[in-house]
C-alpha cells in the first residue's frame, strides 16, 4: 500500500474521526477513503486551532489532527502550532514536504523551522519508517508533558509503496535481520502510561502541608489533562486549603466552592492576591509555574511545592521547597492516602470560609455597577453579567479571546464544571478563540459553545466563521465591537493623532450574514439576553450565530 494509505489506516486505528486542514495534501483523499471526515478551514492557522480546541475539550484523551500543504501551508500554520506548544496541547500536524531531492534553501522545510515550537518534529524520510514514526508521534502525544508533534511528509514518500513497519535498515536498503518488523496492517493503537510520585516525596510533602499555617493550592491545566478534578477537591477539603486556578487551569476547581479563590490570571478576583499574600506555602499542582504576563505569579518568600509531570519545570522559575514528579491524579491520590494514613484530616474551617466569602462579596459589590450598567455604548462588563444570567454554566463551554475580553471575562465568569471554560494563552494569539470553540463543539456537541472576542481579534480569523457554517458547527460568537484595539491607543498618542493607529472599523453582523450564519447587532443593553437566547435557538438547527455588541472601550480590570 502507499504511504498515504498506511497513514490513513493508522489514524483510523488511533480512533481519529476527523481531520482539519487546507489542501493540498494527498492525505485528504486517503483518509476520506477510510471514512474519516475532512474539515476544511479557510486558513491553516485556524485548522490547527480547531484541532487544538478539540483536544483541549477532550482533555487530551483524543487528539486533533491537521494536514496542510508543503511550503505556504506549513508557513501559514505557524501561529497555531506555536500556540499549541506554548499551552502544551497534544495535536498532530502533518505538513506535506517537497520531494526529498528538493529539500534545499530557500524552500520551506518544516522539520527545520518547527524545531522550537513542537514537542517533536521529524521528516518521514523512508516509506518503511512511516508507521514507526506515527507510533512515536502518538506515543509523544499521549505520554509525559503534552505538546504538538509534527511529521513532515515529502510528496514522493507519500506515493511510495510500503509493506513493513521497519525500525532499522542497512544503508543499501536491504533488511537487517536482527530488527523485528511487523506488517503495516498489524499497527496497534498506542497506550498511555502514567508516573506516580516517589513515596518518600509524598511523605515529605504531606508533612510540609500539615506544618503550614496558611497554605494555598495553585491548580494548573495538568489537572484537566489528568482528569484529577475529584482528587483535587478531595485533598482541598481534607486539609481545608483554599484553591485558585491558573488561567489555563480555570474550571479545574468549582468556583462556587467555599474554598475557591477563583482564577489567577493577569486579572483576578480580590481573593487570589489576598490569600496568596498571606500564605506561607503554595502547593502548585499540574502547573509549570512559568512566570508570564497572564498568570498570577507566586509572591516572593513563599515556600513552593510543585507537582508536575515534566522534570524540566522543576526549579525553572522558583526555588522549590520540594517537588513531586508525576501525574496529577495519581499524585493527588497518594497525598490523600498519606493524609488519611496519618489521620490528619481537618474539620471544616468555618473561619477560613467566612473570610473567603466576605472578600468575594465585597469585591463583587464593587464591580456590580459595571456588571449591571445600563450605559450606551454598552459596557463589556454588562455583557459578562448578562452572559452569566442567560447561559447555563453546566451546559456551556466558553472561551475568551486575547485582549480586553480575556481580562474582563476571566475573573467574573464563574466556572464550576470541569471543562466548562477553556482558559488559554501563554502565547496570546488574537483570533485563537474562534477555532478553539469550533473544536470544542466537535468534541462536545451537546454543549452550548461560546467564544467571547473583540473586533480586532475576530478580524484576524473572521472568514473562518464560514467554516462553522459550512461544516455545521453551531457555535455562538459574542463579538464586542469597540472599533479599536482596546486600551492600545494611549500607548501611541502621536501615531493615533496623525494616523489613527489602533482604530478599526467593521459591521461584523453583516459579515457573518454574508457568510451564511445567523447574526444580530445589539446596541441597547436590554437586547443582549434576547439576542443570545435567539442564537441558542438557531444553534439547534446546526447554524452558528454571531452577536455583535456595540460596546465602549473599558480597559479597567480587576487586579
Ligand atoms: C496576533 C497578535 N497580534 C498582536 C497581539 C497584541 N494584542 C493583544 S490584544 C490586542 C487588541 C485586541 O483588540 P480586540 O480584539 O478588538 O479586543 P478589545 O481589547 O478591543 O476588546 C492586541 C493588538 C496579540 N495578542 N496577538
Ligand atoms: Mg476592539
Amino acid at each position: 500500500m502507499k504511504v498515504r494509505t498506511a497513514i490513513a489506516k493508522i489514524l483510523k486505528k488511533e480512533g481519529i474521526d476527523f481531520v482539519t486542514g487546507f489542501p493540498s495534501s494527498p492525505l485528504f483523499e486517503a483518509v476520506a477513503l477510510e471514512n474519516i471526515r475532512t474539515i476544511q478551514a479557510r486558513t491553516e492557522r485556524v485548522a490547527v486551532n480547531i484541532a487544538d480546541g478539540f483536544t483541549r475539550a477532550s482533555f487530551g484523551l483524543k487528539n486533533g489532527i491537521t494536514f496542510v500543504q508543503w511550503g505556504p501551508g506549513a508557513e501559514n500554520a505557524f501561529s497555531g502550532v506555536a500556540h499549541a506548544f506554548a499551552d502544551s496541547v497534544p495535536i498532530l500536524i502533518i505538513p506535506g514536504g517537497l520531494e526529498r531531492n528538493r529539500l534545499v534553501v530557500p524552500n520551506f522545510i518544516a522539520t527545520q523551522n518547527y524545531q522550537k515550537v513542537t514537542k517533536w518534529v521529524d521528516l518521514i524520510n523512508l516509506p518503511n519508517r512511516a508507521s514507526a514514526m506515527m507510533r512515536l508521534a502518538f506515543s509523544y502525544m499521549r505520554n509525559g508533558r503534552p505538546g504538538p508533534v509534527m511529521l513532515e511528509l515529502p510528496l514522493d514518500v507519500a506515493e511510495e509503496e510500503t509493506e513493513v513497519d521497519r525500525t532499522g535498515m542497512r544503508l543499501d536498503g536491504t533488511e537487517l535481520d536482527s530488527y523485528a518488523f511487523t506488517r503495516q496492517s498489524e499497527y496497534k493503537a498506542v497506550k498511555r502510561y502514567k508516573p506516580a510520585g516517589d513515596p518518600a516525596d509524598i511523605k515529605t510533602v504531606v508533612n510540609l502541608l500539615l506544618k503550614a499555617k496558611t497554605p494555598v493550592i495553585r491548580a494548573g491545566q495538568g489537572i484537566h489533562y489528568a482528569q484529577a478534578w475529584g482528587e483535587l477537591r478531595e485533598l482541598a477539603e481534607l486539609l481545608q486549603i483554599p484553591v485558585y486556578t491558573t488561567m489555563n487551569g480555570k474550571s479545574a476547581f468549582p468556583e462556587n466552592h467555599p474554598l475557591s479563590l477563583g482564577t489567577g490570571g493577569r486579572s483576578r478576583p480580590k481573593t487570589v492576591l489576598h490569600f496568596h499574600d498571606k500564605s506561607d506555602l503554595v502547593l502548585a499542582i499540574g502547573s509549570s509555574c512559568t512566570i508570564e504576563e497572564f498568570t498570577t505569579p507566586i509572591p516572593p518568600g513563599k515556600s513552593v511545592i510543585q507537582v508536575t509531570v515534566d522534570e524540566r519545570d522543576i526549579n525553572k522559575e522558583y526555588p522549590l521547597e520540594h517537588a513531586i514528579i508525576g501525574d496529577a491524579k495519581l499524585v493527588l491520590r497518594q497525598l490523600i492516602d498519606e493524609v488519611k494514613n496519618q489521620r490528619a484530616e481537618r474539620i471544616e474551617n468555618l473561619e477560613l470560609r467566612r473570610e473567603i466569602r466576605a472578600i468575594k462579596e465585597q469585591w463583587l459589590k464593587e464591580w456590580m455597577p459595571r456588571l449591571t450598567s445600563n450605559d450606551i455604548p454598552i459596557s463589556p462588563y454588562r455583557v459578562i453579567g448578562d452572559i452569566m444570567k442567560v447561559l447555563d454554566e453546566k451546559q456551556t463551554i466558553i472561551t475568551h479571546d486575547s485582549g480586553n475580553p480575556r481580562d474582563q471575562l476571566l475573573p467574573f465568569y464563574q466556572a464550576n464544571t470541569p471543562g466548562s471554560y477553556i482558559g488559554w494563552g501563554k502565547s496570546t494569539t488574537m483570533g485563537q478563540s474562534l477555532g478553539l470553540i469550533m473544536g470544542a463543539k466537535l468534541a462536545r456537541p451537546e454543549k452550548t459553545c461560546v467564544h467571547f472576542t473583540g473586533d480586532a481579534s475576530f478580524g484576524m480569523v473572521g472568514m473562518d466563521f464560514e467554516t462553522a457554517v459550512r461544516e455545521k458547527i453551531p457555535i455562538i460568537t459574542i463579538l464586542l465591537n469597540n472599533s479599536t484595539l482596546g486600551g492600545h491607543a494611549r500607548k501611541y498618542p502621536t501615531a493615533y493623532e496623525h494616523y489613527k493607529l489602533t482604530s478599526i472599523y467593521g459591521d461584523y453582523s453583516k459579515v457573518a450574514e454574508g457568510l451564511g450564519g445567523y447574526a444580530e447587532r445589539v446596541v441597547k443593553p436590554q437586547d443582549i439576553i434576547p439576542a443570545i437566547q435567539r442564537s441558542k435557538k438557531v444553534n439547534e438547527s446546526g447554524k452558528p450565530a454571531l452577536v455583535e455588541i456595540m460596546t465602549r472601550e473599558e480597559p479597567v480590570f480587576s487586579r
